[in-house]
């Protein structure tokens, strides 16, 4: 830490610091300041970037003033601190979230246009920050918004990737790839810190010597092969309606300081340059792989980085306000979202027994009881696992150190479970079979004092599946925490016309209190109620029609039911099983015009991993069909379909608000919960799904009749894959299957070429993994009952309106009060604005 400057008696930061002010001259003052003084822009010639950039600097100065008290209020009590450490935050665009938490929304609109500038047009420059591939990383922003709103002492860890998601593009309609740079022209909403920095090793080997004191203890030196330096970019996270800003602190990769001073000295410089390159590439990209692990040396180390990094930064806050460290599980609690940051366990092990001298058993009950571990996933593909040569060689010391864990850890089981073989190959930390891997999903439970899935199904299938011998193990350790989604950014930012009918019905205050929303439910009765929802809903739809002009250059018709799939593409999600139904729906309109079923705009949305075949062909296939069916003048006003290009937190936003239909058809037992299906709910679509993941939570609190439910549930799943599941079968069984199926494999979508879509019909025919041709009929039976619904306009909005009345569970503030209380026990700790002296910061 740099010098401290003498205190002085006057006010920097103070409650009533008019420089702050919130008022809409306060705004159009700061907001010319910010143009002048960091832009060094006049009005005159600024470009709408100038112009958001000066908006988001005026807003960003604000919630400064808000964060330094903040800071000084934890330092003062001491506060124990929730670190949620994840690889992907996949945060959206913030100014009009920060907006909308510092409740100053419309002072900015107006502020604005007493400046001739569309707030709108300023918040659409924006570049989104795609730090996340999808439901995980959003999951962690949204938490972090709900930690600040509750008040909640909390820091996000992760890393500040150069470049995020990829940016997706249709050609010809297959996706193509673009690099994310949005970091172009800088983020104002990113501090840099260069002083709290790190230098992380990587590589190289070990040396054990004994100490020649008394002791003769065993000490181990890691002798690294390279060493990169990170340091911390911090993002503030404002809570709504309070001031609390919580820190998301991203960690970067640089070369360290004194580099290959060796090969600089012998007047190497491209060597000595290469050195910084090399360290940046580190942090340079977002692995694009949604479930699916890679298993690149590259990804290791950015694991390994970032938690390094974290940890370091824990305990010299911890170094500050007390002696040792024998006390951090007291004030840390680590929440590790999935495996990505798992080595922790293994780090902070390396860490307090390496650099602090603590004795193993110590610093093992110190880890023990600092992290808690919450899984995704329950695709076995998805459950991390490194070869364990790569481990080795890109982390010595901590396959060391994992190799002495696992020793204790399989002592531990053999007295649990004597003599049996098969439960300790099972259990143990390293997977022998074959070729040989590190599982970190294992290190993970057995580092943590708790392990939790993330919806009620998914939980009960942890225990029962995944970690089930972990479960006999260690029951008490295992828990559910149903996921949230922040209706702040879902529906205050995304819906202010459904918000303000609300406001205008119960009251302010829903939005922090979701439960309130029931009362609602006398209003699905009231015919003018609905009236007025239809029109809100309408008006959204018609939003939405101009952004699928502009972006997939198609009009879709408002009158339609919008019947919405977005969400990552992949198989186990089955937007296929959703373009069966389309396609029979199709077939169905052309062997009958007269057929009565409500008109459908059917939209899909959403990024394949770019090495995913089949993902990428399910996208072919919907551009397909869109296509076939969009030229097709006997479907105008009947049938539509619209693929809308790169999918994302901004265009989410426009998005949930205009769904009629939301669409969640995974296969049971394969969706650990979803969060999208919540987001729709809230801006009152209704869904139709299977009994998989937060599914039966949401058909729980809406109830049957408020639902569509169709398809196999988790035990006739697994009961079918048991009796030998033979897809064909469906498909000879059932002549409107077979038309569908043979359809594309005809070349009818594809200019009469059959190769396309081949290894598409193939799969489903001869394996089908994800049971399509199962669900089928169910499905389209289940369609043709949703198509009924819809005509029927008055049944339709009060089904609408009571999902909404009833979607105050999935608030993430729920979720985040659950974790505080079952895993974090962590107080919230109220900030107030005072005046602060310099000698505050
Ligand atoms: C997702 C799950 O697929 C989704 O069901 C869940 O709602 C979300 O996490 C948040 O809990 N998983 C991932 O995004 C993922 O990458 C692999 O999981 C570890």
């Amino acid at each position: 830490a740099g010098a401290r400057s003498a205190p002085v008696a006057v006010p920097l930061v103070g409650r009533d610091d008019e420089r702050m002010g919130l008022g809409v001259e306060a705004l159009k003052r700061a907001f010319l300041d910010r143009l002048v003084y960091s832009q060094a822009r006049f009005p005159e010639v600024a470009t709408r970037r100038d112009c958001f950039q000066a908006l988001a600097l005026a807003v960003r100065d604000r919630l400064l003033q808000r964060w330094v008290q903040t800071a000084r209020t934890y330092r003062d009590k001491g506060s124990r601190t929730v670190c949620y450490m994840s690889a992907e935050f996949l945060i959206g665009p913030q100014l009009g979230n920060n907006l909308i938490n510092l409740g100053i929304f419309d002072n900015a609109r107006q502020a604005m246009a007493e400046l001739g500038l569309d707030l709108d047009m300023l918040l659409d420059q924006e570049e989104e920050p795609g730090l996340g591939n999808g439901g995980l990383g959003r999951l962690a922003a949204c938490y972090l918004d709900s930690l600040a709103t509750l008040e909640i002492p909390a820091i996000g860890y992760g890393i500040r990737y150069e470049f995020g998601i990829f940016t997706q593009a249709i050609r010809d309609g297959w996706q193509a790839e673009l690099t994310d740079k949005w970091l172009r022209s800088g983020s104002p909403w990113l501090i840099h810190r260069p002083n709290v920095a790190f230098d992380i090793k990587i590589g190289g080997h070990t040396e054990h010597q004994y100490e020649a004191s008394a002791s003769r203890r065993l000490r181990v030196q890691w002798v690294p092969a390279k060493v990169v330096r990170g340091t911390a970019w911090d993002m503030p996270v404002l809570g709504y309606g309070v001031n609390t800003p919580n820190r998301l602190r991203l960690w970067s990769a640089e070369a360290p300081e004194e580099f290959d001073f060796a090969a600089f000295n012998a007047g190497n410089y491209y060597q000595a340059v290469d050195a910084e390159v090399l360290s940046e590439t580190l942090t340079k990209v977002l692995y694009p792989n949604d479930e699916m692990e890679a298993g690149q040396t590259l990804r290791l180390e950015q694991q390994y980085f970032f938690v390094a990094c974290s940890l370091r930064d824990m305990i010299r806050l911890q170094l500050q306000r007390e002696a040792d460290l024998s006390r951090f599980h007291e004030k840390f609690v680590v929440q590790l979202n999935d495996t990505h940051p798992s080595i922790a366990v293994a780090e902070l092990m390396h860490l307090l027994v390496d650099d602090y001298e603590m004795l193993w058993d110590e610093a093992w009950s110190i880890t023990q009881r600092t992290f808690a571990y919450t899984n995704h996933t329950l695709l076995p593909e998805a459950l991390e696992k490194w070869p364990l040569r790569l481990f080795q060689k890109t982390l010595p010391r901590h396959y060391e150190i994992i190799c002495e864990i696992n020793e204790r850890f399989l002592d531990e089981v053999r007295i649990r479970f004597p003599g049996d073989e098969a439960v300790l190959r099972r259990m143990s930390l390293i997977d022998e079979d074959g070729a040989r891997y590190i599982r970190m999903a294992h290190l993970a439970v057995v580092g943590s004092f708790a392990v939790n899935g993330v919806a009620a199904l998914h939980s009960e299938l942890v225990k029962s599946d995944i970690l089930k011998d972990f479960y006999e193990l260690w029951p008490e350790k295992f828990r559910n925490k149903t996921n949230g989604v922040t209706p702040r950014r879902f529906v205050l930012l995304a819906n202010p016309t459904m918000s303000q009918l609300i406001d205008e019905t119960i009251g302010k205050g829903w939005v922090t209190d979701m439960m309130r929303l029931r009362e609602l439910e006398p209003y699905a009765d009231d015919p003018a109620f609905r009236e007025k929802w239809r029109g809100i809903k309408r008006g959204n739809k018609e939003h939405l029609v101009r952004e699928i002009k502009r972006v997939a250059h198609a009009d879709a018709d408002p009158a339609s039911m919008f019947d919405v799939q977005v969400k990552r593409i992949h198989e186990y999600k089955r937007q296929h099983l959703n373009l069966l139904h389309v396609i029979s729906l199709y077939k169905r309109l052309k062997d009958n015009p007269n057929l009565v079923v409500a008109p459908r705009t059917v939209i899909f949305g959403g990024k394949a991993a770019p090495g995913y075949r089949m993902a990428k062909l399910m996208i072919r296939l919907a551009t397909a069909v869109a296509d076939i069916v969009g030229r097709d003048p006997a479907m105008h006003g009947r049938l539509q379909v619209v693929f809308f290009p790169n999918y994302n937190v901004k265009s989410g936003q426009s998005i949930f608000p205009a769904a009629d239909l939301s669409e969640q058809i995974s296969l049971a037992g394969k969706e650990a919960s979803g969060t999208g299906n919540m987001k729709f709910q809230m801006n009152g679509a209704l869904t139709i799904g299977t009994l998989d993941g937060a599914n039966v939570e949401i058909l729980e609190q809406v109830g049957e009749e408020n639902f569509f439910l169709f398809g196999m549930n988790t035990p006739e799943v697994k009961e079918l894959r048991r009796c030998g599941y033979r897809p064909r079968d469906y498909y000879e069984a059932n002549p409107h299957l077979r038309e569908v199926i043979d359809l594309i494999g005809s070349g009818f979508f594809t200019r009469g070429d059959r190769d396309v879509f081949r290894p598409l019909v193939d799969h489903l025919l001869n394996h089908d993994e994800y049971m399509l041709l199962a669900d089928f009929q169910s499905y389209i039976d289940c369609q043709e009952k949703v198509s009924e619904a819809y005509i029927d306009y008055e049944r339709w909005s009060r089904m609408s309106i009571l999902n909404v009345a009833r979607s105050g569970f999935f608030s993430s503030d729920r979720a985040i009060k659950e974790y505080c209380t079952d895993i974090w026990r962590v107080e919230p700790v109220r900030i107030e604005l005072t005046d602060l002296s310099e000698d505050d910061l």
